[in-house]
């Protein structure tokens, strides 16, 4: 596909968001678009391995015009779609910039929602400008102890549902604590769509990384391959010693291998 001719910053930004299954994406991304709306012109392509589940959450919840939220039907493995073979999410990302830009005032910002995957699942910055990794409190206190390409190295990472701490003994102050040790001072953001002023953070970081963008100041940055795995199905990704999903061994995350 052609690129345009403008440079680089004047399209949207694209913002990744991926983590695990049921961390709150899609809840994330209707918080911001409903914090943001009002001020910038806002996309959603979604990411679901069978259905475009997400893509009609995110419409039924009426934050944008439906015409702006696009679904992609990877139809594998969530990080194929955003990692080794982008194309489709691209052409779907750059459709919807060409047809809301043809109504009239460009995008400013493109979300693009993985689907749900494990924990070492990240974008390839051919496809996103930044991303956000997800976890939720209710993954368990210790996950962001456990490491992977997405919490130690995702431009942002949060630490979603904090409401429900107290209900699943959850200390968050503690959880943020091991997941900022693990990010060599990257920001990580504790957020519940309950807590108003969380969601600003939210979208005062969303500002400042289209502020970058659009200056030209902001550099992609790969948070690195998921390390090798395999599937109950038997397929492996990796060098074919594959290991299993949610296993606790730590090290596993840290290869960085290319397939
Ligand atoms: N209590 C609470 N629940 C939340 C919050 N955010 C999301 N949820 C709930 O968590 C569940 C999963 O949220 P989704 O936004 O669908 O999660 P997801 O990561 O997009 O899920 P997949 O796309 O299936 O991986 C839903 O029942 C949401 O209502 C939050 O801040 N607090
Ligand atoms: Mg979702």
């Amino acid at each position: 596909m052609a690129e345009t001719a403008a440079p680089p910053a004047t399209r949207a930004l694209r913002l990744g968001v991926a983590g695990p299954v049921g961390t709150g994406k899609s809840s994330l991304i209707a918080t911001l678009c409903r914090a943001l709306a009002d001020e910038l012109e806002l996309g959603v392509v979604t990411n679901d391995i069978y259905t475009d589940e997400d893509a009609r959450f995110l419409r039924s919840e009426g934050v944008l015009d439906p015409d702006r939220i696009r679904a992609v039907e990877t139809g594998a493995c969530p990080h194929t779609a955003i990692r080794d073979d982008v194309t489709p999410n691209l052409i779907a990302v750059e459709t919807l910039e060409a047809d809301v830009a043809a109504g009239g005032a460009p995008l400013d910002v493109v979300l693009v929602e993985s689907g749900g995957d494990n924990l070492t699942a990240t974008f390839s910055p051919a496809l996103v400008d930044a991303q956000l990794f997800v976890l939720d409190v209710a993954g368990g206190g210790d996950v962001a102890r456990k490491g992977g390409p997405g919490i130690a190295r995702a431009d942002l990472l949060v630490v979603n549902k904090t409401d429900l701490a107290p209900y699943v003994g959850v200390d968050v102050e503690r959880m943020v604590a091991d997941a900022e040790a693990a990010r060599d001072g990257r920001p990580v953001l504790a957020l519940s769509r309950t807590a108003p002023d969380a969601v600003a953070r939210l979208a005062e970081w969303v500002r400042t990384q289209l502020g970058a963008h659009r200056a030209g100041t902001h550099t992609p940055v790969d948070p690195g391959p998921m390390a090798p795995h395999s599937h109950a199905d038997g397929t492996d990704h990796g060098h074919g010693h594959g290991h299993g999903h949610g296993h606790g061994h730590d090290e596993a995350h840290e290869h960085p291998h290319a397939h």
